[in-house]
């Protein structure tokens, strides 16, 4: 009987996760999650690419926190929407409040939604919140062994963020070794290799962004 119960909110969940989809597919709004461990760059990843970006598509940002509006402060420059969402100590966010936020919203006047999903590598992978593509954001000093340890997110995502290069100078990070478990898990991926702190290797990001745009738009 219990077993049920999960079962039906799960499917609850799913469904509005497809909902929130199909409606930004429809309004041609790409949608895309970025997840990754506390630290390892998400807010600065939003920041290097809102500068870049924001002249040629119009952008909106809900960022998922546990507490706090300090991420969505640091993004308040950019002047764009952006919807806070504070989980109050939950691990990752859902689509019930994804489509709170996207209420919010002007669909009419965004190109993209970013989602800085709450820092963990675990839980945010489970839950599909409407998104077209899940970003694994990865970051030099976390090690090279995430990929293996945490084959989820690394097998669903649809990009990889490899940010803090700059850092590979000081670090026993073995690239080979990350690109190999990678491999195993998600073959195709694409991999960015950034440095948000030196401003690196966000041309070919920023490039795939307004490719997976115009495929939302073209559908
Ligand atoms: N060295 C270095 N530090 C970075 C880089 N990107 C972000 N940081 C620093 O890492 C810390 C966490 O960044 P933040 O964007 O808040 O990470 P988040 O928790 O994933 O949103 C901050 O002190 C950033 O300045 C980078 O490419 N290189
Ligand atoms: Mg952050």
């Amino acid at each position: 009987m219990e077993i049920k119960v999960i079962q039906h909110l799960l499917d609850a969940s799913e469904k509005r996760a497809a909902e929130i989809r199909s409606l930004l597919s429809e309004k041609g709004v790409l949608m895309v999650n970025l997840i990754g461990s506390p630290g390892c760059g998400k807010t600065s990843l939003l920041e290097k690419t809102l500068a870049a970006i924001r002249e040629r598509c119009r952008c909106a940002v809900i960022e998922g926190d546990v507490a706090t509006d300090r991420d969505a402060l640091r993004l308040q420059n950019y002047d764009i929407p952006i919807c806070l969402i504070n989980t109050e100590g939950a691990c990752h966010l859902e689509p019930m409040s994804i489509r709170k936020a996207i209420d919010e919203i002007d669909l009419a006047a965004i190109d993209i939604i970013f989602v800085e999903n709450v820092g963990n590598l675990v839980c945010p992978a489970e839950f599909d919140i409407g998104e077209h593509a899940k970003i694994a954001v990865a970051s030099v000093p976390e090690g090279h062994d995430k990929p293996e340890k945490y084959p989820l997110l690394f097998n669903e995502c649809e990009a990889v963020v490899l940010n803090k290069i700059d850092l590979l100078p000081f670090t026993d990070f073995d690239k080979a070794a990350f690109y190999a478990s990678l491999k195993k898990l998600n073959a195709k991926v694409p991999v960015f290799e950034t440095s948000c702190r030196k401003g690196e290797g966000l041309d070919a990001w920023v490039a795939w962004l307004e490719s997976a745009r115009s495929r939302v738009r073209g559908r």
